[in-house]
């Protein structure tokens, strides 16, 4: 049943073309013309956002070097304050926890899974390639860091499969390259829900279905690299994001849903006994941190695409990426909420800094309420679905520091840490071949938790802070206003 009474929150837009107007007209897209798929696409991309983490505008490419006008590539879409407002649907924030509270206080009062409403036809069914026509090279998938082992067609890409027991249909970001003009690979890594879904396939002989969005709404691009739970449905949950349900379309080969407003989307099966060499390829933690490898191989049998497509690009390599900033908005939101479910009392913050690539470097302020409590935040922190795969470290603060402000981290882990008692670690966590430290597998890591919180026994003698108080700095502005503009 589709929920139709949910209210229309982002009814702004209807998909990516509509969403591309509103950012001009905010003045929030850079063009860029002429620019090869060849290495300048990604260095333009990795290069614009990097200059601006959180600011900088979103790089739309046009008459790339040998594609014709009208082919373009969108590169970090909703990766700024106001444009990822936007696509949340959500009031301009004034600061990164103003964003992740504003996201939290929706989630609480009206989020619900809306499934997606199946429809006869959209956009996307403009042109389709079948069989012997499919041909990818026709889209101009980048070539994106110099030592990468081939051109990527998918990186904000959602890949949509169907869970063989259940029904259930999953969609995740994974890397993939292009092998041949209609074979691809897909990147995943263990453990992953799609990997996990693929595994059930093969297990019994079976070519795995899949679908390939590489264009799209970022909404759909935001859902499907987040760490949602098991057995949810992405398409469900950015539905409830935008409280209305998604338009899909029957897929012609396997029945697997097509976002009707996607650009380009590819359908085929990922089959086991077919191994071909993918990677490597510059990723989220800033490294080469696997080589090529062989993996199963993707038939393309049929490319649904819009006039003038645009393809949809992220850039994993040494952040701040071109996707860090709003991974690390929603994530933050996302292990507030799950800390919160599994009990934990007392939270006043939650920073997933980009430095850590919005994973490995996560931060919770919380008002300490009981001894223990700093140690429950940072394993809830570290540990719950949302902030597991591929973390680091977990640093909790008191509920005076931004947990978004790095100086303010660094000062309590200076001042409040005494680090023999107060930094615990965890062994064999979920970790991954791109995490640079591990060589081989099993790919599990170990982690720091820095409780970075006054000592609890001591706290109400602990120094106090020497900085002038609220009500004299209040003071001090009015009176000398002309100093502090
Ligand atoms: C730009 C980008 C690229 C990613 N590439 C991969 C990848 O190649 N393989 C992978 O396993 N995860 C990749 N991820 C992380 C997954 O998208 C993320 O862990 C997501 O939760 C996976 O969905 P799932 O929980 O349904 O498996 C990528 C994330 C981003 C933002
Ligand atoms: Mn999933």
């Amino acid at each position: 049943m589709v929920d139709n009474e949910a209210p229309r929150r982002n009814e702004g837009y209807q998909d990516l073309r509509d969403l591309l107007k509103k950012f001009e007209e905010m003045g929030e897209i850079a063009h860029v013309e002429g620019a090869d798929w060849n290495l300048e696409v990604g260095a333009i991309a990795e290069m614009t956002a990097a200059a601006k983490p959180g600011r900088a505008k979103a790089v739309l490419f046009d008459n790339i070097k040998g594609y014709p006008t009208g082919t373009r590539i969108l590169a970090g879409g909703a990766n700024a304050f106001k444009r990822l407002a936007v696509v949340l649907g959500l009031p301009e924030p004034k600061d990164e926890i103003d964003l992740v509270k504003s996201y939290r206080e929706r989630s609480k009062k009206e989020f619900k899974l809306i499934p997606p409403l199946e429809v006869s036809s959209g956009p996307v069914m403009e042109n389709i390639m079948r069989e012997a026509e499919v041909d990818l090279l026709k889209f101009p998938a980048p070539f994106v860091h110099e030592l990468d082992g081939g051109r990527y067609i998918g990186t904000d890409d959602a890949i949509i499969m169907r869970d063989p027991d259940t029904g259930w249909i999953n969609s995740a970001t994974y890397r993939v390259m292009v092998h041949d003009k209609n074979t691809v690979g897909i990147w995943m890594s263990p453990g992953k829900q799609g990997r996990l879904i693929s595994e059930k396939y093969f297990s019994e002989g079976k070519p795995c279905p899949v679908l390939i969005s590489c264009g799209h709404d970022p909404l759909l691009f935001l859902v499907s690299h987040q760490e949602i739970d098991h057995e949810v449905d992405e398409f469900a949950y950015a539905g409830g994001m935008r409280g209305r349900p998604l338009e899909v379309i029957k897929s012609e080969l396997h029945g697997l849903p097509i976002p009707a407003h996607a650009e380009i989307v590819l359908e085929g099966e990922i089959n086991a006994d077919d191994l071909r060499e993918e990677g490597p390829f510059g990723e989220f933690m800033g490294y080469y941190a696997s080589n090529a490898t062989l993996l199963p191989s993707v038939k393309i049998n049929r490319v649904y695409y819009r006039k003038n497509p645009i393809l949809t690009l992220a850039i994993p390599s040494r952040p701040p990426e071109n996707f860090t900033f709003a991974r690390a908005a929603v994530k933050s939101a996302m292990i507030w909420d799950e800390c919160e479910k599994a009990g934990l009392n007392g939270i006043r913050g939650v920073w997933c800094h980009e430095a850590g690539a919005g994973r490995l470097f996560n931060v919770i302020a919380i008002k300490q309420l009981y001894p223990g409590h700093a140690s429950q935040a940072g394993m809830l922190v570290m540990n719950c679905h949302a902030g597991n795969y591929a973390g680091r470290w977990v640093v909790v603060v008191d509920e005076d520091i931004d947990p978004s402000n790095m100086f303010d981290v660094i000062w309590a882990m200076s001042t409040r840490c005494d680090p023999p008692e107060d930094v615990q670690f965890v062994k064999r966590s979920w970790s991954t071949p791109l995490d640079p430290l591990l060589r081989e597998p099993p790919w599990q890591n170990n982690r720091g938790l820095i409780d970075a919180c006054r000592p609890y026994g001591w706290k109400e003698d602990f120094p106090k802070v020497a900085e002038a108080s609220p009500s004299l700095k209040e003071k001090i502005r009015e009176k000398f206003p002309d100093l502090f503009d």
